[in-house]
């Protein structure tokens, strides 16, 4: 990931200074995780009283506070899982537990997560592949993966009760297949799911083919995982803005962007200033690629599209069901932006 410094930043933005701003108590959040994980933001509320200087403050606030943290997290948008091989097959290893995860700087909410990350991180393979994928549960609770948009076996299919046994706490089990088909996909828990996905057990999953001649060609592969409600806020790659990173691009370059949906609820994403080409639903590639601005992401989809970085500056990008975005303390949840810079 390329870093971009703050000057450049605001030197893109045409910002020749910044007014400066005194810390205060307020976040630029409207939401705050609860510890039940609760959904306690109510848009409009919290501006009664809130003079228009308070309100501008608290929106500049949570810019400086992205502003300053970009680059702070360098696997923010692609978290490569290392294997080993053992013989023909890949073996990736997970492992499940309870921990506090860091949401926005200094707020922290009761998470589950593979390998100690929200997302889990990025499975991605080869069609044809043979992989194991050994599953250690360090939880209080039982769970199981479930391979999301994979064709395996039925033994593999990880719905306890149906197709295997809970894992229970302390228990490992072990997932072996092989890779037939490619696109976008996802692993994630299928126990007690609304919980144990919403509070972070999940990944992206991806696919290449074995012959590439046919894949678009691009200057950067970034996975936007999105999620809602486990955590108590609304998350891109496990954070909320303004502890989102933004996606950094060149001009001319052309980028993939692959979306899954791991929450309860819909996500129409919208890139600013560029259109979105969608070539891909489920990892299905698409006859007829489309245009769009606005693209909605229901849970369990996945989409890749394609973004020509062909005009220049700052572009928000975010979710357009407004209340996982912006409140009258500024921006917070579902928000980063695509910078295109010469
Ligand atoms: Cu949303």
């Amino acid at each position: 990931m390329k870093t971009l410094a703050r000057r450049d930043f605001l030197k893109m933005a045409g910002i020749s200074g910044v007014a400066a701003v005194t810390a205060g108590a307020s976040l630029a959040s409207g939401t705050k995780p609860t510890e039940q994980g609760e959904m306690t933001d109510m848009p409009g509320a919290g501006a009664g009283g809130m003079s228009y200087q308070e309100m501008d403050l608290h929106h500049q606030e949570g810019v400086d506070k992205f502003l300053a943290n970009i680059g702070s997290q360098p696997t923010f948008w692609n978290n490569p899982l290392a294997y080993e091989m053992d013989g023909d097959v890949k073996v990736f290893n997970l492992v499940s537990q309870e921990i506090d995860w860091e949401v926005e700087a200094g707020i922290f909410a009761k998470a589950m997560a593979y390998n100690g990350v929200v997302p889990g991180p990025e499975i991605r393979v080869t069609l044809g592949d043979k992989v194991r994928i050994i599953l250690k549960n360090e939880m209080t609770q039982s769970t199981a993966i479930h391979f999301h948009g994979l064709i395996v076996p039925n033994a593999v299919d990880g719905v306890p009760m149906i197709t295997q046994a809970p894992v229970i706490p302390g228990d490992t089990f072990v997932y072996e297949f092989e890779l037939k088909n490619t696109g976008t996909h996802m692993y994630h828990s299928h126990y007690n799911s609304a919980e144990q996905n919403t509070r972070g057990l999940l990944g992206a999953f991806i696919v290449e083919p074995a012959d590439k001649t046919n894949e678009p060609v691009v200057t950067g592969d970034y996975n936007l995982v999105l999620n809602d409600s486990g955590l108590g806020t609304y998350t891109i790659n496990g954070k909320s803005f303004p502890f989102t990173q933004p996606m950094i691009a060149k001009f001319g370059d052309k980028i993939r962007i692959r979306y899954f949906n791991e929450g309860l609820m819909i996500h129409p994403m919208h890139l600013h200033g560029i259109p979105q080409q969608v070539i891909a639903k489920d990892g299905f590639n698409l006859p007829m690629p489309y245009m769009c601005d606005t693209l909605n992401i229901a849970p369990g989809e996945r989409y890749d599209v394609i973004v020509d970085c062909t005009e220049l500056g700052i572009w928000a990008f975010h979710c357009h069901v407004l209340s996982h975005a912006e409140g009258p303390n500024g921006m917070f949840g579902m928000v980063t932006v695509l910078i295109v810079q010469e």
